[in-house]
């Protein structure tokens, strides 16, 4: 079998269909296909920021229903499940109404306005997006692959976000809570010395996010491995996390990052998908051919994008 891993769409249903043409999908009774039996994988984020979510989520639903393509969850989905499941214990949601929450969610709520219950069948579906996927030959999760998170998953969670399993995954500092967090979220550093950044969404923020899949003689200075890190701070000599490594063969596939410009492979086995489709970037996807995954190492030619002025 082989396999179209796409990255983070965001409400970006144009981008997503026309990447789904240029590799060979068809429409067939209205569900996208492809004639040489390719699957799509997706990374999870389907929601929020972008203009077409509710059709993002029928392309991605009916093929993942008709058997074309798998999908992980997003912190996206899962933050959405947080925001309008109610915590019946100490009311309010699981997700508090905050403006930052509001913020982020705020084209998912608007695009939904009027059709309520397709969002509650949507918000059902979420819950049981699997929170990684092991294929044969590759792995996929939406942010971070860690073995004993994964291993916890793979004994501990039902496969589905039950009320009682959000209960505890939004407290923090919980097993769950750290497990879900860095699954899907990623592991973040925090700066030392008082220092912060100015996030994308102009919230003030002292830890970055960290470059888990970096090879290790990629990770010189702080700034190669700290996402925008404050400059001067950069500079610095890294010493953080280096027993932090993906060391399995098993290329593992993952989006959340926002990387940006044309995209690279800064590690043969833990490929980053996720460019920015929602930030004038590029939506992305991987074409593996199982059939030579352990003879020919992912190769930077196998990913593929649109480019301007293609339709
Ligand atoms: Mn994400």
């Amino acid at each position: 079998m082989n396999y179209d891993i796409i990255g983070d769409v965001h409400g970006h249903a144009e981008e997503l269909e026309q990447l789904l043409q240029k590799m060979g999908y068809k429409l067939k009774n209205g569900i996208h296909d492809h004639p040489d039996e390719r699957k799509v994988v997706f990374v999870g984020d389907y929601i929020d920021r972008g203009p077409k979510i509710r059709e993002t989520l029928h392309i991605v639903q009916n093929m993942c229903e008709s058997g074309n393509a798998y999908a992980v969850m997003g912190n996206h989905e899962y933050n959405a499940v947080c925001f309008h499941t109610k915590d019946k214990e100490n009311g309010g949601y699981f997700r508090v109404h905050g403006f930052k929450e509001i913020q982020q969610h705020y084209e998912t709520l608007k695009q939904f306005k009027n059709f309520p219950e397709e969002w509650k069948l949507f918000l059902n579906w979420f819950k049981k997006l699997p929170l990684f996927i092991e294929f044969d030959n590759f792995r996929v999760v939406h942010a971070y692959w860690k073995d004993e998170h994964i291993n916890w998953i793979k004994n501990n969670y039902n496969n589905e976000l039950t009320a009682d399993f959000l209960k505890r995954a939004t407290t923090k500092y919980s097993e769950e809570y750290n497990i879900i967090e860095e699954t899907l979220k990623g592991k973040e550093v925090s700066l030392e010395n008082g220092n912060s950044f100015i996030d994308k969404d102009g919230a003030s923020r002292t830890a970055c996010r960290f470059k888990w899949w970096l090879p290790l003689d990629q990770r010189k200075l702080k700034k190669d491995v700290l996402m925008h890190c404050p400059k001067a701070y950069g500079e610095s000599e890294n010493t953080e996390n280096n027993e932090i490594v993906y060391s399995s063969e098993k290329p593992v596939f993952f989006g959340h990052y926002w990387l940006q410009g044309e995209p690279v492979i800064e590690n043969p086995t833990a490929i980053c998908l996720d460019y920015s489709v929602a930030k004038d970037g590029k939506l992305i996807a991987y074409q593996l051919n199982t059939a030579m995954a352990n003879s020919h190492p992912v190769n930077v030619s196998n990913l593929i994008w649109l480019t301007k002025g293609w339709n």
